[in-house]
């Protein structure tokens, strides 16, 4: 079933559930030719959620700031290729939430751990705000909250689950959100971890 979280903000509950296990093997293929790893923020703490990317972008951050960049800073390399499989997910995810002509050139893979958390926060580091994101959850369930256009706005809360796919455009991809901390499970399919994947236009 689909649910309208906000303007422009659509849940696809379980989309991708019948591809998860596929996609779980994506991801370690990835992260066998660029490492998850605990990015510093300008601020100079490490960040609990361990990231990874693939496509012609990846998201990266160090004590100069948040970028993004055509190559792993940690192995010179470029990024992975992003596989076919994911593209073609998130174009398909996109289109069911009215986005026909979405052609991301980054995906941020995200790993938590229990007690991993994402603090309140916008994307902006992406010059394309009018494409969405698109973002898979995978492996054990997390509650995301999400206000509004300023850090002031009223939290609501919502459980991602796994194979849930959530659409951010129009006005809610710019709003506040984020993820609070794993709670202690095992996933049949994932173990003790949730995968998020984020599909993003950034320039
Ligand atoms: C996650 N990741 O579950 C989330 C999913 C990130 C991040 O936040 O930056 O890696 S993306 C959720 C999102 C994107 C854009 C707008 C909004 C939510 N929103 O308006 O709430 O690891
Ligand atoms: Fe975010």
């Amino acid at each position: 079933w689909r649910f309208d979280l906000l303007p422009g903000a659509v849940v696809l509950h379980r989309f991708a559930l019948h591809e998860a296990s596929a996609l779980l093997e994506t991801i370690a293929a990835v992260a066998s030719q660029a490492a998850f790893r605990h990015l510093v923020t300008p601020g100079g703490l490490a960040m609990s959620v361990a990231m990874t990317n693939c496509g012609e972008k990846g998201w990266h951050s160090d004590a100069h700031g948040y970028r993004y960049t055509t190559h792993d800073p940690l192995s010179g390399k470029p990024w992975p290729v992003m596989p076919a499989n994911l593209c073609v997910l998130a174009q398909r995810a996109a289109q069911e939430a009215g986005y026909p002509d979405f052609h991301p050139d980054a995906c941020l893979v995200n790993r938590y751990v229990p007690g991993a958390r994402l603090s309140l926060h916008q994307d902006k580091d992406e010059q394309d705000r009018t494409a969405p994101i698109v973002s898979v959850s995978l492996g054990l369930p997390a509650v995301f909250q999400f206000g509004g256009a300023t850090r002031q706005s009223p939290l609501q809360r919502v459980l991602l689950e796994h194979g849930d796919v959530v659409v951010w455009g129009g006005p809610s991809r710019l709003f506040y959100h984020g993820v609070q901390p794993l709670k202690e499970g095992i996933h049949p399919d994932a173990g003790a971890v949730r995968y998020n994947l984020t599909f993003r236009k950034t320039c």
